[in-house]
């Protein structure tokens, strides 16, 4: 290293406020499960606020309608799709995420960085560093990694059965053959080996994967906050 001093490097603090994820294969009821922690952290005092991905801010919402939109006429190239997705993230981080972490607010967020290592760099063979790459300049530079994932488990079988029912509402993501949804389903588990992972069985009943979820995810939460000076608002 040419001439740095050590005290010139510029390790980031962590944030005052606290990002989870809930991520898991299409269906496995990430969206339910966000409603009922989002509405019970409210109730019990927290600071919370609930966004999505792709999504988020109203341009990312406009990206989203792009990458989801089934009738394009011309192909997209898959490098273009996870583009559009890290571009998405960034408007994302940089006017919703990031701020509400700096203000010590609790940011619960449906799908984050794990669902596009699965169902864009796994499922199209993209290569790892360029995924590396955008996370460095888009998550990891504005100090939005988040501290717990919740990964929704449900089978195969089940994620089409459970879509089954809004057929009609598919969109050009939706995993279609049972080779890529297997391949996404098995490539979302293997992210429990990492630490601030939690594989959830979400087979079991709305109230059953909730009662599970909340507890842990509130004592994840208050131990945060605790450590990081900020007094839990609850
Ligand atoms: N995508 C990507 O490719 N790359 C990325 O980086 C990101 C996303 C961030 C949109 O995501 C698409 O974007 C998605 C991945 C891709 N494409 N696909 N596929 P999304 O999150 O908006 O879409 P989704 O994952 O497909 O959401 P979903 O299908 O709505 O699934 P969900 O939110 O996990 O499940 P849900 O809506 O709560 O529940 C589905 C149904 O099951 C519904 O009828 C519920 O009432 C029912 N349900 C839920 N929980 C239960 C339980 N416990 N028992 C019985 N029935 C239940």
């Amino acid at each position: 290293m040419e001439d740095q001093n050590v005290s010139d490097i510029n390790i980031p603090k962590p944030p005052k406020g606290v990002m989870i994820v809930l991520e898991g294969i299409d269906g496995a009821g990430k969206t339910t499960q966000m409603t009922l922690l989002h509405d019970q952290l409210v109730k019990d005092g927290y600071d919370v606020i609930r966004t999505r991905e792709p999504g988020g801010t109203p341009l990312a919402e406009r990206i989203r309608g792009l990458v989801l939109d089934k009738d394009h006429d011309e192909e997209v190239h898959p490098i273009t799709e996870l583009l559009l997705f890290f571009a998405a993230r960034k408007q994302h981080v940089e006017h919703v995420i990031k701020p509400a972490l700096e203000a010590g607010k609790v940011v619960l967020c449906d799908r984050f960085v794990n669902s596009t290592m699965a169902y864009q760099v796994m499922a199209n063979d993209l290569p790892h560093d360029l995924f590396f790459a955008l996370m460095q300049y888009t998550v990891i530079d504005a100090n939005t990694v988040p501290f717990a994932t919740y990964i929704l488990d449900i089978s195969d079988e089940l994620s089409i059965e459970r879509l089954a029912e809004r057929l009609d509402e598919q969109n050009r993501l939706d995993t279609g053959a049972a080779e890529k949804r297997a391949l996404i389903n098995s490539v979302t588990r293997q992210f429990a080996q990492v630490p601030g992972h939690y594989l959830i069985d979400g087979s079991r009943t709305r109230e059953e994967v909730f009662n599970e979820i909340y507890p842990h995810m509130t004592e994840v939460i208050d131990g945060y906050l605790k450590e990081h000076n900020t007094e839990p608002s609850s």
